[in-house]
């Protein structure tokens, strides 16, 4: 079954281009679909001599699109305006080049699947870079290069690259539309799928195209998939510029800019500039059963269990007693002070890129219920019934692995890619909460950091004060995960988790922590938490997933003044039987889920002093000061 518009009945296969016979310059014609979201609008500004009709009434945004035009030569434009009747021509498109796959449109109604290039199927971090005009200002924490270098080579790249093929512009906002802090973004790109996946991460099309116009600035990403050559793969971001142009990759972290290039790497160096931090964290809402709802912020690394965490169905006994869990985002989260003298998030994405491997049942089965239907699914295996599968989802024997090969068992591979994703809408979620649309943003009362470690990390401790809580953010560390290429399970330093996202040099980002911090009358508290222990054979010792809500029951109470702490050199840890087991099968090792172990943090703690100072002199000495405290304490 091929998708309709819904409200428009049944529409054409494909889009109404307007094919135009001459190359460029000359040939691009700018079309603006009729019928988006807001209904046709009528431009202002003079229409470029090439163009047919009117896009849009900002000069800066028009010229712009030319420019990127006359540089990368399409054969033609189109303008999204998001609508419904778009994405379905645009699916229908994809649908004929093989781009997406239809999955059983009984079981996934609007479901499809996409399957990657096979060497374009995670971040590329030794590939992105931080062009900044002084080196030190990206630091040692970002690839470097000059932004007239990175020019120089990207326009070389981009020279000619969609020739034959559509320019699409996409006018997007990250945050509710009508909240004051949003901010706004154009994508250029050749992809299809990638508009269409814009389309469920943000508010995207003819209504963030209106508050363009409105405020006149934007941040500019230009994105071709080029050649899909690894070699030929760049994703440059320019924060002074406000630009971001990505070359070679369709994967969703390379190419869906909004996400990775514009909420974090570029929001972070303007949330420095503005007074606000842009952070890799999920935003959930805890309902206690006499229905106070406190917000928590996590910061976790990729693929450690953030999407799980945000959405998280209450255990027995917590579920019959009356505990609920409300989602208001699970991957970025920009936090203001707000005149209260608290800190206040919004979710500046509309959707979820998640990983699939591991969602089930077990591990969320909220997740599950949102990807029955509507949804894109990347580099999957699938059954014989043409359904979506992966590691871990059930029993069934997939027919076809990720790369579209019939799947043979027997040899011990995995049939969907460790760093296959879907991509849904959030609202899909039954835990959604329309508190992710409050332009206002929800009240901060918890700040988690989450590291995946083996051993040391207790289960969870709490920070003495902000200062401290921004000190154990900073010496994060954690296993590395399939999100990125490179090794997997290295234990890293991914400080704030932002190890990959931080947009300039961790010195002046961990300083501008401290400055946020003291301006907050009522700073949330910090804590830091490990689900991810290990006992002597290997086993995981916390049983995670919906159990983390017993965690987060202590993380509230110490919030509400309702829960005692222990004082240790390293933080305040939760008495073993502060913290709930009831119901479970099995009780776990609190003892060990909780021990501090001095002699392992002293070592620690050097490890994080040469860490600390490979930021200097940027670091900031109350940091510095933290280390000396705590070795002292260790004694
Ligand atoms: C993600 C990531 O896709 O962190 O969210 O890699
Ligand atoms: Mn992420």
């Amino acid at each position: 079954m091929r998708p309709t518009t819904g409200t428009a009945g049944p529409t054409t296969s494909g889009l109404r281009w307007k094919r135009c016979p001459e190359s460029w310059p000359g040939s691009a014609r700018h079309e603006f679909e009729q019928g988006g979201r807001a209904g046709p609008r009528q431009r202002q500004r003079n229409p470029h001599p090439l163009e047919d009709r009117m896009t849009t009434s900002l000069t800066a945004l028009a010229e712009w699109v030319d420019s990127v035009a006359a540089l990368t030569r399409p054969e033609r434009i189109h303008w999204c305006t998001g609508s419904a009747e778009e994405n379905a021509g645009m699916i229908n498109g994809m649908l004929d080049t093989g781009d997406l796959i239809e999955l059983n449109q009984a079981t996934h109604p609007e479901c499809y699947l996409h399957r990657s290039d096979p060497h374009d199927v995670a971040r590329v971090e030794h590939l992105t870079f931080v062009c900044t005009t002084r080196e030190e200002d990206a630091g040692p924490n970002n690839h470097w290069m000059s932004p007239d270098d990175a020019h120089r080579k990207m326009d070389a790249l981009f020279r000619g690259c969609m020739e034959g093929r559509t320019l699409y512009v996409i006018p997007y906002c990250m945050g509710p539309i009508d909240s004051p802090f949003a901010r706004l973004g154009v994508e250029i790109t050749d992809s299809a799928y990638v508009v269409a996946n814009m389309r469920k991460m943000t508010r995207m099309g003819a209504d963030a195209l209106a508050r363009i116009e409105q405020e006149g600035s934007f941040v500019r990403g230009l994105h071709s998939t080029g050649e899909l050559d690894p070699d030929r793969r760049f994703i440059m971001h320019f924060p002074e510029e406000l630009q971001i142009q990505s070359y070679g990759s369709g994967y969703g972290g390379n190419a869906l800019l909004g996400k990775k290039c514009h909420a974090l790497r570029i929001a972070s160096h303007q949330a420095r500039n503005e007074g606000w931090l842009a952070e890799h964290m999920l935003i959930v809402g805890i309902e206690n059963p006499q229905g106070e709802t406190r917000y928590v912020a996590a910061a976790f690394p990729s693929a450690c269990g953030k999407t799980n965490l945000a959405m998280l169905i209450p255990p027995e006994p917590y579920r019959s007693a009356g505990w609920k869990v409300h989602t208001v985002g699970d991957d970025i989260c920009w936090l203001h002070p707000g005149e209260d003298g608290r800190l206040y998030a919004i979710n500046p994405e509309a959707g979820y890129f998640g990983v699939a491997p591991g969602t089930s049942t077990r591990t969320n089965p909220n997740a599950l219920a949102m990807l029955d239907h509507d949804a894109i699914f990347t580099n999957v295996a699938v059954t014989d019934t043409n359904e979506p599968w992966w590691e871990d989802l059930d029993d069934r024997i997939p027919a076809l692995d990720w790369k579209g090969n019939k799947f043979d068992p027997t040899t011990g591979a995995r049939a969907a890619h460790p760093n296959s994703r879907f991509t849904v809408s959030m609202t899909q979620c039954p835990s959604y909460t329309d508190e992710a649309e409050n332009p206002k943003g929800v009240p901060i009362d918890a700040i988690i950091f989450g590291g995946r470690r083996a051993t040391l990390a207790p289960l969870v401790m709490e920070a003495r004060d902000w200062t401290h809580g921004t000190f154990l953010g900073a010496a994060m560390a954690s296993e590395t995960t399939a999100a990125a290429t490179g090794k997997v399970g290295v234990v890293r330093r991914d400080p704030m988790a932002m190890k990959p996202f931080c947009g300039y040099n961790f010195g002046d980002y961990w300083a501008h922590w401290l400055n946020v911090g003291e301006k907050l009358e009522h700073p949330p508290k910090i804590f830091q938490v490990n689900w991810f222990r290990r006992d002597q054979d290997g086993k995981f010792i916390w049983p995670g997933f919906g159990e983390n809500l017993r965690v987060l029951e202590w993380i509230l109470k110490r919030c509400a003044g309702d829960a005692e702490a222990v004082d240790t050199p390293v933080g305040r840890l939760p008495q073993p039987d502060a913290i709930s087991t009831d119901g479970l099968n099995a009780t776990p090792d609190m003892d060990t889920l909780l021990e501090v172990d001095l002699p392992g943090w002293k070592h620690e703690l050097e490890d994080v002093e040469k860490h600390l100072a490979k930021y200097s002199p940027r670091t900031p000495k109350a940091l510095v000061d933290e280390l000396h405290r705590m070795r002292h304490e260790i004694g």
